[in-house]
């Protein structure tokens, strides 16, 4: 196979360790102080996990240990959408397993969770393994958003590990795939299966984070692709000086990527859904924000500028929020006879007559194209798949409209031409910067040294990242200790809370404080690109989230 110069040489590239990390052997602290127990719900949660409930924090600190050199096998799972760094979690847990025992062996199952109820491995090896090891992609094994949640999965599970003699395995996975990990977890120990579960926090989206885990792997590496491209598009507009440019970013629910590439290159307008829901600020009014700006910049001569969209934010205006609820109801709850509807047409006749009056009249508003998206498929977990709604080309059409009226009326005397983006994909699969590889590289030793000190239902922690790697420090949570319960389906499930981004918290007040000096002036940043070669002030630093968060704790 042919590989580019940078991914030859980022084979040689050795991830950094935290110190504790690099001793030879190690045992389990208990932390001192609380009970690791979640904030609420707690009796609930006994009760759903009588098994691992209650557990404690730990960290490691060196010394001998005699279960942890044990020969064993281990699975590994990836789970959901890619994020640059998931094949160095696999290379720090292999390198874990092989170190502490070299007959040990590592599985990979193949797709995503459908690979473990497939039976469908591979058994990796050091060579296998070599041409992926700072790599951006899934590609190693692959990924897939099949759920592991009822019992009759949990046994096949059991089945599997029990043929390939595997007694742990290691989810590589967000928020909901955590939970599943740590359900199966309490499974596992209530059957006395000998196969403990240990889970590592996957997501670009950075929605997967708490007290103990200060950020997701790849987040790092996604905002700073965005940023790069986003800085691009700023320096081209403020060199043609002809194009507004919509931009909109992946992230799900949760606007901690448009949020964290507004930091990085300060573009005029960046809306952020979590402010629209708490202000609950109807689309009207987000089209007249973004039109007021326009037209101020315009009318001084300044036709251009940068709009960032959270791909979200559709959900987070109210009553569309309302609108989809109700979609999603109508479209579970009537499955078979939606399915027979056949075609759009028809389908959106027969939801005008089931929809409330308000949300009939959200829905009508929409352009077509809107309507046909949000009558799309749900997601597995019965979510609208917000990568899918082009809220960007609501908004431009829109802006538009409302520009041509305020023009008319003398308001607006500039012009208005746009170009519109998403950027999601492009990465999900980077080359991970340094900070994702040394993260996750120490996210998944970290896991062998939790399962191999017979720990089950952790999630690898790796904590003070914006200190320099070698200070970082690693131990495990209990997953049950992150989790409430939340109406799902009709009924309420325990689940890790997701995390959106907090209008109190420092990163979403650097907005909030400069925002009007970057929608009227012209105050773009342009990052770059990542570079993986140089002094630690460029190629180290973690996102400007993570430092904020941070400086006070
Ligand atoms: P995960 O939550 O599985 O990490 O997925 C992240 C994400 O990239 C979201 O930002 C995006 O909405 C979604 O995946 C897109 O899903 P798909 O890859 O199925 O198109």
């Amino acid at each position: 196979m042919k590989v580019s110069a940078l991914q030859k040489a980022r084979y040689a590239y050795n991830p950094k360790l935290p110190a504790v990390l690099q001793q030879d052997i190690h045992t389990i602290a208990p932390a001192a102080g609380e009970p690791a127990e979640p904030a609420v719900d707690r009796e609930a949660l006994k009760a759903l996990f009588p098994n691992t409930y209650g557990m404690p924090a730990i960290s490691f600190v060196p010394g001998k240990s005699e279960e942890i050199s044990r020969r064993r096998n281990v699975g590994v799972i990836l789970s959901g959408g890619q994020a640059p760094g998931g094949h160095n979690v696999i290379a720090g847990l292999f390198d874990a397993l092989k170190h502490a025992n070299p007959e040990s062996k590592l599985f990979g199952f193949k797709g995503g969770p459908s690979g473990i109820l497939n039976n469908d491995a591979v058994e990796i090896t050091e060579t296998y393994l070599d041409p992926f090891r700072n790599t951006g992609g899934f590609d190693i094994i692959g990924s897939g958003r099949t759920k592991l949640e009822s019992e009759d999965q949990f046994e096949v599970c059991a089945e599997v590990c029990r043929k390939r003699d595997i007694t742990a395995l290691v989810v590589i996975g967000g928020d909901d795939s955590n939970t599943n990990a740590a359900v199966l977890a309490e499974y596992f120990a209530a059957n006395n299966s000998g196969i403990s579960v240990i889970g590592a926090p996957k997501t670009i989206d950075g929605d997967l984070k708490n007290a103990a885990i200060e950020v997701s792997f790849g987040f790092d590496t996604a905002t700073k692709t965005y940023a790069e491209l986003i800085g691009n598009i700023a320096r081209d507009a403020n060199s043609a000086k002809k194009y507004w440019h919509f931009i909109k970013l992946m992230g799900r629910s949760a606007s901690h990527i448009a949020l964290e590439c507004a930091l990085q290159t300060r573009p005029n307008i960046t809306l952020i859904s979590e402010e629209v829901e708490e202000n609950q600020t109807t689309l009207n009014e987000i089209v007249d924000y973004i039109c007021s700006i326009i037209a101020e910049r315009g009318n001084r001569g300044s036709n251009f500028g940068l709009v960032l969209v959270p791909e979200g934010l559709i959900e987070f205006i109210p009553e569309i929020k309302i609108l989809i609820s109700e979609l999603n109801d109508l479209m579970a709850g009537h499955a078979e006879e939606f399915s027979q509807l056949e075609d759009f047409t028809a389908e959106a006749a027969w939801i005008g007559a089931h929809l409330t009056a308000e949300s009939k009249s959200a829905f009508t508003t929409l352009p077509e194209a809107i309507q046909r998206q949000l009558l799309m498929d749900r997601d597995p977990h019965g979510n609208v798949q917000v990568s899918r709604i082009e809220t960007e080309k609501l908004l431009i059409e829109m802006v538009d409209n409302r520009l041509k009226e305020w023009k008319a009326d003398g308001r607006f005397s500039g012009s208005f031409s746009y170009q519109n983006h998403f950027f999601g994909y492009e990465g999900r699969c980077a080359f991970p910067s340094n900070f994702d590889a040394d993260y996750c590289y120490s996210l998944g030793y970290n896991a062998y040294l939790l399962l191999g000190s017979g720990l089950t239902g952790y999630i690898s922690s790796i904590a003070n990242l914006a200190a320099p790697a070698g200070e970082w420090k690693a131990g495990g949570i209990p997953v049950t200790m992150m989790m409430n319960l939340e109406q799902r389906h009709g009924s309420k499930k325990p689940v890790i809370k997701k995390a959106l981004v907090e209008l109190d918290g420092e990163p979403f007040k650097a907005l909030a404080a400069n925002r009007e000096t970057w929608a009227k002036d012209t105050c773009y940043t342009f990052p770059g690109a990542i570079q993986y070669y140089g002094p630690a002030e460029v190629c180290d630093q973690p996102t400007i989230t993570l430092t904020l968060e941070q400086q006070n704790r």
